[in-house]
């Protein structure tokens, strides 16, 4: 959130007014774009749609982006939309023209320059330029790709370019940092459902994440019986998935965890392993992983193993994996069409230092093969550049992080949603990495606040802005609606504690509401009783109506329906807090009968809100919500002696 933003919100609460929806100006700057583009420059004035437009394409265009190109001219008003192949004749008076196609085709890079936009020297994989002028003859937008992704990608910026009826005027050169974006259905316990992924799929091609890897472990096929072939059904629905990603233009990758039970000298547990790489093949998979991680590899699995590989030890069981691995690369992947390099988990993958499996693993791991990481620890605290590349050192290439958050599959995440910022991983990173994905919490909906900071930091870590990212999922999230999108910042902040392994938190409870009660007391105990007072009461009525605001505002259902427990939680908690204010304003006012009363009152508020628990099979630690712990139930036991 910029200075600017965060004062005024805070003057809205302060004074109890409420920002107006917003009135777009045609020549305001223009709308935020997550990820942020690399460059983004503005070309004069918006461009109005009209009712006709012209969509002009060049060579082979990507469907997808041509879909939502279309789909987005519809939305601001386009009702007859022609499409036209190049050469094309000249448009109508006071039509606009789009022109779609890749950079590399000479007539679109004449419109591209035309149209006030840059033709790169050469832009990366993925990339794209964009041009939106208005002018006299009706305006014109072009979208010039690199690939398909990068056509894609340059539509979904139109997208964010529109608002209601006019495109931003903007020149954009844009590209990512990192190959591989997205997230890891990663967690233990209950796996997302089939309409979860789908729409997660969908929301991936919306903030340009181009990987969604595919290895929940409660997924009996993925991991407790990974011998076993996907029944018909679950077959059929891996298929959608593979169809929606490709359709989002997201890469599916299908991961295999075998190290539970695996015999490595086994031919008949060999053929296995091939036979269920190649169903999901057969589906159109062209991505495969095989993790190793939380397996035990100081015992083998069967006696065949230390025959083969001696006995049990970090270092034989290196040989063994490394053997498994190479042989699915070189033989199965590479007389396979399409496939992409095959990724791994190594079982040490939560630090970087040297082990005889490690060792192992540089020396005889396939260079192609992608080796994870999930950071100085399995939930670190924070990743810097020089964690990174000790990482790339000790593995012998660059690492494809796995990061763990905002997961809460752990005890230290009984009963939280993990709501803040994406942050503390240190701007460079794309410089020691293949790609970032995040592992999300059984809560798909809500992990898509943290999704959104991920996908902006793998697109643009050096020009990441936590706050930016943050404040632009609960746009997203609200549809733009500016009173959802102060009630939900409200909300992120009293979800906003992110733990470790350890005792020690990596982000804090509720920032801004502990900075607020903070400012009370000082004030308090300065004597400025009753101005304290009045500053911190409408924040406690915003907290308490937060839980409404979000459930009628919010466009993502699924997010208010993982939400509703802690909704309902904060709506009692922040009933508690307006209780014990007035409490102490009826103290200051002498009335010390109708203070305890008040008091009593927020006890038993808090007292329901704290018996409201986790929806039951939905997480895998089970136990009550937690809201603003440790910071709003500590202020209301202490209240209770302010004189
Ligand atoms: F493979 C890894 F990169 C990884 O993180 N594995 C698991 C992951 O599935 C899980 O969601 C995550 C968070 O709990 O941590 C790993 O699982 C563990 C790791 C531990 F050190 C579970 C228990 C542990 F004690």
């Amino acid at each position: 959130m910029s200075r600017a933003f965060a004062s005024l919100a805070l003057l809205c609460l302060l004074t109890g007014f409420l920002p107006a929806a917003h009135a777009t100006p045609v020549d305001a700057t223009p709308p935020a774009v997550t990820p942020r583009p690399q460059q983004l420059e503005p070309n004069g004035d918006a461009v109005v749609v009209p009712s006709r437009v012209r969509v002009v394409t060049s060579g082979a265009v990507d469907r997808p982006a041509l879909d939502l190109v279309v789909s987005v001219l519809r939305a601001a008003g386009a009702e007859q939309i022609e499409e036209d192949p190049l050469p094309a004749g000249r448009g109508a008076a006071g039509e606009l023209t789009v022109v779609v196609g890749g950079i590399d085709d000479a007539p679109v890079a004449r419109a591209l320059r035309a149209a006030g936009g840059t033709v790169p020297d050469a832009l990366p994989a993925e990339g794209y330029a964009l041009a939106s002028r208005s002018g006299p003859d009706g305006g014109s937008v072009v979208l010039a790709g690199a690939d398909g992704n990068g056509m894609y990608y340059a539509a979904q910026t139109l997208r964010q370019l529109t608002v209601g009826a006019t495109v931003a005027g903007v020149s954009v050169v844009d590209y990512p940092l990192m190959p591989l974006r997205g997230a890891i259905e990663g967690f233990y316990g209950s796996p997302w459902t089939h309409a979860e992924r789908l729409d997660q799929l969908a929301f991936y091609g919306d903030l340009k994440m181009n990987t969604y890897l595919y290895a929940p472990k409660d997924d009996p096929y993925h991991r407790e019986r990974w011998r076993d072939p996907y029944p018909a059904d679950r077959l059929a629905e891996l298929g959608e998935l593979v169809r929606q990603a490709a359709d989002h233009h997201v890469r599916f990758t299908f991961a295999l965890s075998p190290g539970v039970s695996i015999c490595y000298s086994s031919a008949a547990d060999r053929a296995a392993l091939e036979a269920k790489l190649q169903a999901v093949y057969d589906l159109g998979v062209r991505s495969f992983s095989v993790p190793l991680d939380d397996i035990s590899y100081t015992r083998w699995n069967c006696t065949g193993d230390r025959t083969v590989y001696g006995a049990p030890s970090r270092e034989s069981a290196a040989r063994a994996q490394v053997e498994m691995l190479n042989r699915l690369e070189r033989d199965f992947l590479a007389s396979r069409e399409g496939t992409e390099p095959l990724q791994m988990v190594p079982t040490e993958y939560g630090d970087v230092t040297e082990t005889a499996y490690k060792k192992t693993v540089r020396e005889q791991l396939d260079p192609a093969i992608q080796v994870m990481w999930t950071g100085t620890d399995t939930v670190p605290p924070r990743i810097t550049v020089q964690d990174a590349a000790q990482a790339a050192a000790v593995w012998g290439r660059k690492v494809f992080l796995w990061d763990n958050y905002p997961v809460n599959d752990y005890g230290q995440a009984e009963g939280r949603l993990l709501l803040a910022p994406y942050a503390e991983r240190e701007p460079g990173l794309h410089g020691q990495l293949s790609g970032l994905v995040l592992n999300p919490m059984n809560q798909a909906a809500a992990s898509k606040i943290a999704l959104f900071g991920g996908a902006d930091f793998a697109w643009n870590d050096t020009g990441y802005d936590p706050r930016r990212a943050w404040t632009a999922a609960a746009d997203y999230l609200a549809g733009g609606d500016p009173d959802t999108v102060s009630a939900l910042l409200a909300f992120f902040d009293v979800e906003h504690l992110a733990p470790t392994f350890g005792a020690d938190p990596w982000q804090p409870q509720a920032p801004e509401l502990a900075a607020r009660l903070g400012q009370f007391r000082a004030a308090w105990d300065d004597g400025a009783k009753p101005d304290a007072l009045n500053v911190l009461l409408p924040y406690a009525e915003w907290l308490a109506d937060a839980p409404q605001r979000i459930r009628s505002g919010v466009v993502d259902r699924g997010f208010v329906a993982d939400c509703s427990p802690w909704l309902d939680a904060l709506g009692l908690w922040g009933a508690a807090f307006e209780r014990t204010l007035d409490a102490l304003d009826a103290r200051l006012s002498g009335d010390e009968q109708r203070a305890e009363q008040m008091f009593d009152a927020a006890a038993e508020l808090a007292g329901e809100a704290g018996a409201i628990e986790t929806i039951p099979g939905e997480t895998r630690p089970q136990g009550p919500v937690r809201v603003a712990d440790g910071v709003l139930d500590v202020f209301l036991t202490e209240a209770r002696s302010l004189h």
